[in-house]
């Protein structure tokens, strides 16, 4: 991902950034991050890039000439999201870094002085946002928030094994409380709970701390939880069938978008797919209303659902059974050489898997949901975690068939998501058979209805 960002300040940006987590990712070429200074497209001989507003009023404006031609220097004649910041803006949360991240490129604007010329945001700004409620000297500060914020999000940055692990149970509550050694300091003594060794227990008091304090200090969010937690425990009175909305929500991926009377939505951000439960076929013309703009998937579990949605915009891409795992208790994995892929095995995942996107299994690849079975050093095969959490993205070797490793794959996938926690669940294509059999093999149980799954058509161009 490519940070640019416009300043009459750039060594603040970079060498702010430089020490940081940020700055090692630049250095490992997983981002790249450049400061452009608006100074040096001044057409003025003292490099003067200021003036005075016209109908009076205190202090000086930015032109617009130099700011567009520093644009210009970096985006060319290519459209790139460009983001002023500025306090009249929206204000910046982590949803917006969400949606930020998964673009390509992103330009940053900052102006300083008491703004910029109307006319050239009104031609280069695509997204104007703050960072809060008060009053700073610049956009220098906010810009590198927003790239900090942004940048962390981009997989491998962070580091294969926290990035996942955090959108996890706690997401919309405030951290707990923590401690290390002593075990006393000035008298107070960590909490007994932590040093009994039982991770049970451990975790349920983390999650009354978070509780507790969530309500205490930000009242918005605990009754967000509250009402999330409604939802799910609704959900779960049919979950065989509703797995999949229940799983997004708990692990923090999806959001609900609308919920009431037997119709839900719920979205998820990052792969852009909403899945939608109605009650009945006007209950669903309502939920895809609801859907927003940028919407690529929808998951279905109903067929009159999928039956109402217009040809045109909608084409149907699979019908599935859902199959879930109910048990705690984690599975034999008989096949021993299974590990985590990295990208040297990229190549032989998107040679292996029909997918119209190589990108969507670099991301999978980077964010560490995709598992392989080797022969020393050679991959033979792989299972993982599609984006949306249901398990797949199953492959073996022709010559390493019929000797248990898809088997041995797919239970080595399930431990993983025991161990956070999550219910393992898959959709299995109709009709596939052998993967029916696999997965009632491992134990799964098969939902009751179907789920359709179905794509945006792309808009016919004229
Ligand atoms: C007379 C009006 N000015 C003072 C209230 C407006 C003004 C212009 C520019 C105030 C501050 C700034 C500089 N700040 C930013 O560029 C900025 C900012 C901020 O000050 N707070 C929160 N988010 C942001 S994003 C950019």
């Amino acid at each position: 991902m490519k940070f640019h960002v416009l300043t009459l300040f750039p060594e603040m940006v970079l060498q702010g950034l430089a020490p940081s987590i940020i700055g090692r990712a630049v250095e490992k070429n997983m981002i790249s991050l450049d400061a452009v200074n608006i100074r040096d497209y001044s057409k003025d001989k003292h490099g003067k890039v200021d003036d005075y507003p016209y109908g009076g009023g205190a202090g000086m404006l930015m032109q617009a000439q130099p700011v567009y031609d520093a644009y210009r220097a970096v985006a060319g004649d290519r459209r790139v999201r460009t983001i002023y910041l500025t306090p009249q803006g929206k204000p910046f949360t982590q949803k917006m870094a969400k949606e930020f991240a998964g673009e390509e490129e992103l330009i940053f604007l900052c102006g300083h002085y008491e703004g910029i010329d109307e006319r050239v945001l009104e031609e280069i700004v695509t997204d104007y946002v703050s960072v809060g409620d008060y009053v700073l000297t610049g956009g220098e500060l906010p810009a590198m928030v927003m790239v900090d914020a942004i940048a962390r999000l981009v997989p491998g940055v962070l580091g294969n094994e926290t990035s996942a692990e955090e959108e996890s149970f706690y997401n919309d509550l405030l951290e707990y409380p923590q401690y290390s050694r002593p075990e006393v300091w000035k008298g107070k003594a960590v909490p007994k709970v932590l040093l009994s060794g039982n991770h049970s227990k451990v975790n349920e008091w983390r999650l009354e701390q978070s509780k507790l304090r969530t309500r205490k200090m930000r009242p918005d969010l605990y009754a967000r939880y509250e009402e999330k937690q409604k939802l799910i425990k609704r959900l779960a009175k049919d979950k065989r069938n509703n797995i999949h909305m229940i799983e997004s929500l708990r692990r923090g991926f999806g959001e609900m978008i609308y919920a009431e009377g037997g119709n839900v939505l719920v979205y998820d951000n990052a792969e852009k797919v909403c899945m939608i439960l109605a009650k009945n076929s006007p209950g669903g013309k309502k939920l895809i209303e609801q859907a927003p703009e940028d919407t690529d998937l929808l998951l279905v579990s109903q067929e009159f659902v999928k039956d109402d949605l217009p040809e045109h915009e909608w084409s149907l891409l699979m019908t599935c059974h859902q199959y879930l795992y109910t048990q705690r208790e984690t599975l034999p994995v008989r096949y021993k050489e299974i590990r985590r892929l990295t990208m040297e095995q990229f190549d032989y995942v998107c040679s292996h898997y029909e997918h119209d996107d190589s990108s969507y299994l670099e991301e999978r690849i980077r964010s560490g949901f995709l598992y392989g079975a080797f022969d020393g050093e050679k991959i033979v095969g792989f299972a993982g975690m599609h984006g949306e959490g249901s398990m797949g993205l199953l492959y073996v070797d022709e010559a390493y068939r019929r000797r248990g490793i898809a088997e041995s794959l797919e239970a080595y996938v399930v431990n993983r998501m025991l161990e956070r926690g999550w219910t393992p669940y898959g959709h299995v294509i109709e009709g596939n058979e052998i993967s029916e059999h696999l997965q009632e093999k491992l134990g799964f149980y098969k939902a009751g209805r179907k789920v359709w799954w179905l794509k945006k058509q792309e808009k016919q161009e004229n």
